[in-house]
């Protein structure tokens, strides 16, 4: 299948993830994106440069003010000092508004820059720095470009996004996340197809930001494959078995979490329940959000699931013969991260028959 690929993710460098207060070194780093570039060029692949999509586009799955904010909030962090003083490279948000501090009154865009990161960020570990913008903005290119090209008549693409954005939701960011490209794309196919789309997420962390942005959709069918966040896994407040969408959503939402060193049974049994699912709802055309961090070591998840299993997974999910968006999430073991994706990519080819 086609690979879309832009360089300008290394635009975005966070260099490091504040965590319980301290910098530890980045796990979401340019490095990751290149492994799986080198892996599928070693395995024959095209690569596609992507369409410039105009901003409007991102209205289907983001609030105004949050893009404005991620827009111009490198250059305000500057201009308000504090790369200077306190000698903040990067920006790390300090104040939250947190539904009980605001009794019901709307939460203002505080006027301090300092203020502002907190309005937006639900994490500390997401930092932003002077390319975060220009690479989260070509990184929706490229998962709109893949929908297009399935849209187009391509039985499937690869969108080889970074940074990743199924943590990010319609009004704030977080997960390393900062604009949701498997949202994008699932909003775009339902835009210009008949019928639901499914999203199914294989990333080992819940994908709550899809979840949230469709959650009142009956016509986007979003059905995550997770570590248990009950166990203590991010992203710890979502992705229980019992949110199952609201209003006309009621049932378009279906969560799958998974205990921690399961490997790969269980994980290819809910993928394989989520592909069950998806049909059963007349989904149309698929977005695979394809995290490979449930595999082996992997420093952030716990899942243990084998390069097989995801070769495994990717046969089922091809078997839908479904078109197929397929779109990079997380995956932070360098190592490997490409064998990985290049498996998940052939089961799905091979699922469909060819
Ligand atoms: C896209 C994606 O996979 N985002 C996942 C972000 C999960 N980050 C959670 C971080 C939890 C703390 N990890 C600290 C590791 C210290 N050894
Ligand atoms: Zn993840």
């Amino acid at each position: 299948m086609p690979v879309v690929w832009s360089d300008r993710h290394r635009l975005h460098d966070p260099v490091g993830e504040v965590w319980v207060g301290v910098r530890i070194p980045g796990t979401e780093l340019p490095a990751r994106a290149e492994r799986i570039r080198e892996a599928l060029a070693d395995a024959g692949s095209r690569f596609v440069e992507p369409e410039a999509q105009p901003d409007g586009a991102l209205l289907y799955v983001h609030d105004p003010e949050l893009l404005a904010y991620l827009a111009g909030a490198w250059r305000e962090w500057e201009a308000a000092g504090l790369t200077a003083d306190p000698g903040a490279d990067r920006i790390v948000p300090y104040l939250f508004p947190h539904p009980s501090l605001l009794s019901d009154l709307p939460a203002r865009i505080p006027a301090a820059a300092s203020a502002r990161a907190g309005r937006f960020a639900y994490d500390t570990m997401s930092l932003i720095g002077p390319g975060t913008w220009e690479a989260a903005r070509a990184a929706v290119d490229v998962a709109l470009t893949a929908a297009d090209l399935v849209i187009a008549g391509e039985p499937a693409a690869y969108a080889c996004c970074r940074p990743p954005g199924h943590h990010a939701a319609r009004a704030c960011f977080g997960g390393s996340c900062y604009l949701n490209n498997s949202a994008a794309a699932a909003a775009r196919l339902r835009r210009t197809l008949d019928g639901p789309i499914a999203v199914i997420d294989i990333d080992a962390h819940h994908g709550n930001g899809t979840q949230s942005v469709f959650y009142d959709d009956p016509d986007v069918l979003v059905g995550s494959v997770h570590v248990d966040p009950g166990a203590g896994w991010f992203p710890h407040y979502l992705g229980f078995s019992a949110e199952a969408g609201n209003g006309d959503g009621e049932g378009a939402n279906r969560n799958v979490p998974i205990a921690p060193g399961s490997g790969d049974e269980p994980w290819l049994e809910a993928v394989g329940d989520l592909a069950t699912w998806a049909a059963r709802g007349g989904a149309r055309a698929l977005v695979v959000a394809l995290g490979v961090d449930a595999a082996g070591d992997d420093p952030e998840s716990p899942l243990r699931v084998t390069v097989g299993g995801f070769r495994a997974a990717g046969r089922t999910l091809g078997a839908l013969g479904l078109p197929a968006v397929v779109v990079q999430e997380g995956g932070y073991d360098l190592s490997l991260i490409g064998s990985l994706v290049r498996e998940a990519l052939l089961g799905i080819e091979e699922g469909r028959g060819g």
